[in-house]
């Protein structure tokens, strides 16, 4: 069962986005820059819209830690709004008119109501905030095991990024994503993504994508196999498909393993001694199809996890739908939105990706304190180079 776990709470123009973390060791060293820099990206992006130049999101750190690090209880923490008028009748008025896509249809019927705004305030993306807030306090632990993260904007319409992420690249890689506007590193599909982020807006229409994020540095045996809802795999799928406006995730050659035979999709096994010394314990892979797992468990590769987002369902053009109050044929309605959030869509899914690499980190170690955590981590891996066990 997951050690680390977190709940959010929050409506988009409520009073601002909750974090509850519970299950952080004693010990580890809180980054609140490293938190505040994963929300500023998660602001940014092109194609973003007004909201984003409203708010300014920082972490409020408010239960769990002292002088820095955390001493073994429930972690809260807030990012307060500054546009909070969930209040005021004027200015977030009622809305009948579901928008295709959206939320809004389902909840209304599901709560029982013809306005929207009752579902539309928590199913909104700002809730991401919370997310990416949860994620980035447990980068901080993976960063202290050597594990690190990358995500980014693989594609946005027919523009997508054709370059290969490997161990020895991928932080030149970070650097261009840093310098681009759509967070893609390929710098000549970022100017074809703009474009079609811009073509879209012409045509007051919206843009999604496809994201992607690689995990460095896990070692061999984090997940299981042994339960299916603890399997690593499942449980990163769950956290992705858990992303407002997700439709698919992919792990490794996802769809792609329908296309060919066993011989050109699993990742042939060899041994090389000169690796030893690091997590893989020296067990090196012909390729990575399977995205660093298998069996529900890391395999030592880079795990890697692909997540498709459908455009924004608010559109400036809207589409037909329905008055929840008349059932007459209606135009959806219309709020300010965002042209395309794919970039903070990558933010977003490299975060809950390190959440759940996180909780799979501390399920094997065991360990109340960070002091605890690395003895275990040393011990498992020392014996686990020591095999065969002479002692079993
Ligand atoms: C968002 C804040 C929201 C939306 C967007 C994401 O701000 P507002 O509704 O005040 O403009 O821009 O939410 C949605 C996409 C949605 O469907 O509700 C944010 O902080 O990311």
């Amino acid at each position: 069962m997951p050690r680390l776990t977190y709940n959010t709470a929050g409506e988009s123009h409520g009073r601002g986005c909750l974090i509850l973390v519970n299950g952080v060791p004693k010990g580890l060293a809180i980054d609140i820059d490293l938190i505040n820099l994963e929300l500023r990206r998660r602001q940014g992006g092109y194609g973003r819209g007004g909201r984003m130049k409203i708010e300014t999101d920082t972490i409020d750190l408010l239960t769990g830690v002292r002088r820095g690090h955390a001493i073994g209880a429930p972690i809260t923490m807030a990012v307060w709004n500054s546009d909070h008028r969930l209040d005021d009748a004027e200015r977030t008025p009622a809305l009948h008119r579901p928008r295709p896509g959206h939320a809004d249809l389902a909840g209304s019927i599901k709560w029982l109501t013809t306005d929207c705004r009752e579902t539309l305030e928590r199913a909104s993306a700002r809730e991401t905030t919370s997310r990416v807030a949860a994620g980035a306090l447990a980068k901080c632990l993976l960063k202290a095991f050597g594990i690190e993260v990358f995500g980014f904007v693989r594609q946005v319409g027919e523009a997508r990024g054709e370059f290969e992420v490997t161990a020895d690249n991928w932080r030149q890689l970070v650097e261009q994503r840093d310098a681009s506007e759509c967070y893609c590193p390929d710098h000549a599909a970022d100017e074809a993504m703009k474009d079609f982020i811009n073509d879209q807006k012409m045509a007051k229409d919206t843009a999604g994508g496809v994201v992607e994020c690689h995990v460095f540095g896990c070692p061999i045996g984090l997940g299981t196999c042994v339960n299916w809802y603890e399997k690593l795999d499942a449980r990163i799928a769950c956290a992705v498909m858990g992303i407002q406006a997700f439709k698919g995730v992919e792990i490794g050659m996802g769809f792609g393993v329908g296309n060919l035979p066993g011989s050109q999709v699993h990742d042939e096994i060899f041994y090389d001694e000169s690796q030893k010394d690091t997590p893989t314990l020296g067990y090196a892979r012909g390729s990575n199809n399977a995205g660093g797992l298998e069996g529900g468990m890391t395999n030592g590769q880079p795990v890697v996890v692909r997540g498709a987002m459908k455009p924004i369902s608010t559109l400036g053009k809207p589409l037909r739908s329905v008055d929840l109050n008349t059932k007459q044929p209606s135009e959806a309605g219309w709020e300010r939105s965002d042209i395309s959030a794919i970039s903070a869509a990558s933010v977003v899914m490299e975060n809950v990706v390190a959440f759940e690499v996180a909780d799979a980190l501390l399920a094997k170690l065991g360990g109340d304190s960070m002091t605890e955590c690395k003895a275990n981590y040393d011990n498992f891996l020392a014996t686990a180079r020591r095999l065969p066990l002479a002692d079993e």
